[in-house]
């Protein structure tokens, strides 16, 4: 364990080989279910490089003219999100010190050019539970900072199995993906990356 920053806390290969096929394997079907869907910027439109989806009561969206919020339904399908898989919650128990469960898993699809500019995840209504982080796949380059856009940064590189855990302190700091390493795991194919963030929503 490596804090990174006060509340920013790094659990290197957290999750063993075998763990990590079991959640690739509840991913799958939470895309089977729920699509990947490419957000788009708020105003402006322009799209996400990184696709995404959610499971849970509730997911992130974002496009031009609803803006980034939590919705209960696919922004495409209109259907409920399926269902939060019980690894996921389970592995909330053992790693958030948080009690009430997480409302949603926001599933990040990174294909070998995508990335994810600094940004800091404000739509939460319950600042003191942290976001839980799963990386799977291929390995990233990984950027944070302080609360304000032009605070110095760091860079640290995440790979497959790496557990981040979001809390105090570092909840409400800019952070974001620059790149990835391509042929750094055999998880999953393509140099492809997938990143899980579990969140508490709602005020507990
Ligand atoms: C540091 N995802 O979905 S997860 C996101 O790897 C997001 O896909 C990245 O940022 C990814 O919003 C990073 C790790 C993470 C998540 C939230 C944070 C790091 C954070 C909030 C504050 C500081
Ligand atoms: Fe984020």
């Amino acid at each position: 364990m490596i804090e990174l920053a006060p509340g920013l806390i790094l659990h290197p290969a957290r999750f063993s080989r075998a763990h990590q096929e079991a959640l690739l394997a509840d991913i799958r079907e939470v895309v089977r279910a729920a699509p990947l869907f490419t957000p788009t910027m708020p105003r402006t439109g322009k799209p996400f490089s990184v696709r995404m989806t959610n499971c849970g009561s509730l997911g992130w969206v974002s496009d031009r003219d609803g803006g980034y919020r939590y919705q209960a339904t696919h922004p495409l399908t209109g259907e409920p999100w399926p269902a939060m898989p019980p690894t996921l919650i389970d592995a909330w128990r053992e790693l958030a010190g948080f009690d009430p469960p997480p409302e949603a898993c926001l599933v990040n699809f990174y294909d070998a050019g995508a990335r994810m500019g600094l940004h800091v995840d404000a739509d939460e209504k319950e600042p003191r539970a942290p976001v839980l982080s799963f990386s799977l796949g291929a390995a990233c380059l990984f950027r944070y900072g302080g609360p304000k856009r032009n605070d110095p940064t760091r860079s640290v590189k995440l790979s497959s199995g790496d557990v981040v855990v979001i809390g105090g302190e570092s909840r409400f700091c800019y952070h974001g993906v620059d790149r990835l390493y391509p042929a750094t795991s055999t998880l999953i194919a393509n140099d492809a990356r997938i990143n899980l963030t579990l969140r508490r929503v709602t005020p507990a």
